[in-house]
């Protein structure tokens, strides 16, 4: 049995989410997000980092919650989700699910782990700076889907999985009600059944 190690509100609503559009089994194990437990060997034999989420498939043991997407679909996916590998559509959901992750989920998750860590004495400038190139990056997701539903013409994809929990986590610190186009993609994003069995 596929098992998804879930904190509630991370990036292990991408895996979930996925299952959840694929109507697939699959057990979601709610773990600590407890540092201590994250930096106990039980965990770190799981994710080395001590960061969640991690994904189990039989003798497989997954971190990187964008690799446990893409091996999802490869797994179990039977050809939904995803535009054929070697297509122009699908090089760009490789594209949007890249931007996703290392683009705008990090300086996302760089607002949270400071605020985490100064508590009081997060250094403005640091967040103010974090918060632009979010910005940044959401302008491009805003410029991408005007008149579209979707990022892909194929419909919706892994990749609106990928972007949209990025677009969950931005949304919690950065403002961006003028980006109507942005907005309303989150907004039918967050409203698809089965992302909002993902977050509870
Ligand atoms: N690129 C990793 C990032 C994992 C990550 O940063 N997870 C966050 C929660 S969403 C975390 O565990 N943060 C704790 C920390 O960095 O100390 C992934 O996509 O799985």
């Amino acid at each position: 049995m596929l098992t998804i190690y879930y904190v509630a509100g991370t990036r292990a609503i991408r895996p979930v989410w996925l299952c959840e559009e694929l109507q697939i089994p699959y057990q979601r194990q709610d773990v600590s997000f407890d540092p201590e437990f994250r930096a106990s060997t039980e965990w770190r034999k799981i994710n080395p980092v001590g960061k969640v989420p991690a994904m189990r498939d039989g003798d497989l043991v997954l971190f990187e919650s964008c690799a446990m997407v893409q091996v999802i679909l490869d797994r179990y996916g039977n050809d939904q989700l995803a535009p054929k590998p070697g297509t122009n559509e699908n090089a760009l959901m490789q594209q949007w699910s890249w931007f996703a992750e290392s683009t705008l989920a990090r300086p996302a998750g760089e607002i949270v782990n400071h605020q985490r860590v100064f508590g009081k004495d997060t250094v403005a400038k640091a967040i103010a700076e974090m918060k632009e190139r979010v910005r940044l990056c959401l302008k491009a997701v805003d410029d991408a889907i005007v008149d579209k539903e979707f990022l892909l013409d194929f419909g919706f994809s892994a990749a609106d999985i990928n972007l949209g929990y990025s677009l969950h986590l931005a949304n919690k610190y950065v403002d961006y009600d003028d980006l109507v186009n942005a907005k309303a993609y989150y907004e039918r994003l967050a409203a698809r059944p089965a992302f909002q069995r993902s977050i509870i």
